[in-house]
């Protein structure tokens, strides 16, 4: 069944069976496609404001200076142009404070709009107001500042340190029979939406009968969050401002914590008096959007002559922006936290910080620190493997956590809740034919091919916290869902139709959902760390059920019930198999398949959930392969446009086959885990594996991501020199 494609007919024919795979059976409809699919869904650039001014902005071209001038002259000569801001006209006010969960050593807010200085290549300096958009993007660029340059650092000194974690367990072995290191560079990568940012406002009359006095519509996966800071910006009560985050072409992290140019749409709105649209362009994303990962991440792991490990040190520097979104933090604290991952290690030395240079934003990113955490450990785990002469295979069942010991507490306290990694494991070598592969890649090697074969175990904690839901069982009998987790793409209107259909013995085509709208739905925490199911489904069955009950009691439609449900993280977790060929004379990496078992506990819409593995799993081939932003050491971003910044494509895919397992989650009333995360957490790892198990035979290479054909080439060019002298 598992042939090896020899040629390029039989590749076509692998990838086609691969494909094959990725259509799940039968077709489910989404309840969001007929619009989305038909073009009569909502982005935010279809949201279209009467008399509406459109903004653009100007911003910094060096990454450090001192900002000793502003000349609009130019700019305001433009037909169209109504005004030039800098923060004289509207104020200098500062971004929202990070998220509270690691202390941040931060000594200035940041401001929205740069004045005195600059710290980044792309900061806002002012705002183009103009009656169209073209010419508010003209004038922005006839806007001339008058900079004094400073140095640039792309990492501001460890002793600067904005933040520290560290988990500390057990003594640390003073020798190990076999110990490995480790070092790794997980570049910064773009989340890269199909959809760049957008944001609109529209002011309302004070006198008409409505507590809103702005309605901003921004793509955002945390809508009460936003709504809460524009009212701070703008001065106003929370209830006076409305935010609508419409549909949203992907978020990915990238859209989960506000922006400036997002908060100075409803600052310039408020100033000009007038309704203001803003519309980022891939530019604009490229060099101000939040960018993801960016980290060096170094492992030291012993283990003894059985394979047993018996300790592991790890230091993990991740390097953010020269601001703090409110996320900014979460990566290095769930890379420090979740280590080592799925196995039972209880001597641990773990040490992250984060530091900050003049460039764009870092904020969570699809993984969100489990990716650099998986990279890591399975990395080490694998030379361990080679060190020890133990099949990597055997080597990790040695060390996994046992089914039985759930729910498990590891050293750093994290519960994990439930799962069986072994049988996800044995379940996917079984399905990639795991021996059989081997003894190919005997054959293969015997006749010259670098040809490897990569594993990895990862793990997914899915949000902890609460999320809202709001049920109203109306008089006709229709059904209406409000939830506090709004949807960027995932099908949730789908999903919780059906949820509260079968809770309530309805028709799915009975229930309307409302997502995404803070008049329209309960303050909520929102969507993001693979939580929405997990926790926003259990909010809607929490509702579901207090208005049964309210209906079994005997009261008249309409009925209605608003419940948070709060709850620990659920842990996903799943083995992902690649086979990578390395061409020998010029690099070039071909994936040959990859072979996944991922384990989300209960599942409520299979087919929307493969979805998200295949998404997933894109997104983390892009980053193993091919994606990497690189700034210059003037802090100029050198890969900022799609000419130079490479992204996965249809035809850059393997075959892959994906099965599941389904242990329920104890800790929510569905027994769902999360999903979202998992191909960005578990491919990379075993991509890095599968190249350097292809290297093997030639010896040990410090291989980094991207898996580029360039750093293979140079890697086998310098190792055949040196063999050759
Ligand atoms: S990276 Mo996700 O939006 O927590």
């Amino acid at each position: 069944m598992h042939t090896h494609p020899a040629s390029p007919a039989r590749r076509a024919a692998a990838a086609h069976d691969g494909a094959a795979t990725h259509a799940a059976s039968p077709a489910l409809l989404r309840r969001e496609d007929n619009a989305l699919l038909r073009g009569s869904g909502c982005f935010g650039q279809d949201v279209q404001l009467a008399d509406a001014c459109h903004i653009a902005f100007v911003r910094s071209p060096q990454a450090h200076a001192q900002l000793l001038g502003i000349d609009s002259n130019a700019a305001l000569q433009i037909d169209g142009v109504l005004a030039v801001l800098t923060s004289a006209e509207l104020g200098q006010h500062v971004m929202p404070a990070h998220n509270p969960l690691l202390d941040v050593v931060q000594d200035t807010a940041f401001p929205l709009l740069a004045h005195a200085q600059v710290a980044y290549v792309g900061q806002p300096v002012a705002v183009v107001v103009a009656t169209s958009r073209a010419a508010a993007r003209e004038a922005a660029g006839a806007v001339t500042l008058t900079l004094h340059s400073l140095p640039p650092s792309n990492d501001f000194a460890s002793e600067d340190a904005t933040t520290r974690t560290q988990h500390k367990s057990g003594q640390m072995p003073a020798s190990s029979t076999h110990v490995v290191e480790a070092h790794i560079r997980s570049p910064r990568v773009s989340a890269m939406p199909m959809e760049p940012r957008a944001c609109s406002a529209m002011l309302h009359d004070a006198e008409a009968n409505s507590p809103h006095r702005i309605t901003v519509w921004l793509g955002t996966q945390t809508p009460s969050r936003a709504q809460a800071d524009v009212a701070r910006v703008l001065g106003l009560p929370t209830e006076h401002v409305r935010l609508i985050s419409p549909d949203v072409g992907g978020a990915f992290g990238a859209k989960a914590s506000v922006s400036p140019e997002d908060l100075l749409t409803a600052l310039t709105a408020q100033h000009m008096q007038r309704n203001v649209q803003w519309l980022a362009s891939r530019s604009d994303d490229f060099v101000a959007g939040m960018q993801g990962r960016g980290s060096v991440l170094q492992g030291c792991l012993h283990a003894n002559d059985q394979g047993v490990l018996e300790g592991l040190w790890a230091r993990l520097h991740f390097t953010l922006g020269a601001w703090l979104p409110f996320s900014a933090v979460v990566p290095l604290r769930n890379a420090a936290r979740i280590l080592p991952g799925p196995y039972a290690l209880t001597h641990l030395d773990i040490e992250g910080l984060a530091t900050r240079a003049h460039a764009a934003p870092v904020n969570i990113y699809r993984g969100a620190g489990r990716p650099e955490a998986a990279l890591l450990m399975e990395t080490l785990i694998e030379q361990a493997a080679r060190q020890c002469q133990i099949d990597p295979v055997d080597l990790r069942l040695r060390n996994l956590i046992p089914s039985q010991a759930m729910p498990y507490t590891t050293p750093s306290g994290e519960v994990l809740d439930s799962g069986d990694y072994a049988l996800a494991l044995h379940n996917a070598c079984e399905q990639f034919g795991y021996t059989h592969a081997r003894n190919q890649q005997t054959q293969r090697r015997q006749q010259g091919e670098l040809v490897g074969i990569g594993l990895a175990l990862y793990i997914e904690p899915c949000g902890q916290g609460w999320e809202s839901a709001r049920v109203t069982w109306h008089e006709n009998g229709r059904v209406t869902v409000a939830s506090g987790a709004p949807a960027q793409g995932q099908g949730h209107v789908t999903t919780f139709a059906q949820l509260a259909a079968d809770i309530l013995g309805s028709d799915a085509a009975n229930v309307d959902v409302h997502l995404g709208n803070t008049a329209l739905c309960p303050a909520g925490t929102g969507a993001l760390a693979s939580r929405s199911t997990a926790i926003g489904g259990s909010a809607i069955v929490q509702a579901c059920r207090a208005v049964l009950v309210r209906r079994e009691a005997g009261d008249a439609l309409p009925i209605t019930a608003e419940e948070k449900f709060t709850s620990n993280e659920a842990w996903s977790y799943g083995c992902v198999i690649a086979q990578m060929r390395i061409d020998a004379d010029t690099g070039t990496p071909t994936i040959e398949r990859i072979s996944w078992v991922d384990d989300a506990g209960h599942v409520l819409q299979p087919q929307l959930v493969h979805g998200q593995l295949i998404g997933g799993a894109a997104q983390g081939l892009g980053q193993a392969m091919m994606e990497r932003l690189i700034y210059d050491d003037q802090g100029q971003l050198i890969t900022g446009s799609l000419m130079d910044y490479a992204i996965p494509r249809a035809d850059s895919m393997p075959p892959i086959e994906i099965s599941s397992l389904h242990t329920p989650s104890p800790n929510n009333l569905l027994g769902a885990k999360g999903v979202g995360e998992a191909g960005c957490i578990g491919v990379p790892a075993a991509l890095m594996n599968a190249a350097r198990d292809a290297l093997s035979p030639l010896g040990e290479f410090d291989l980094q991501l991207p898996l580029t054909s360039e750093q293979l080439w140079h890697v086998l060019s310098t190792h055949f020199e040196k063999e050759t002298p």
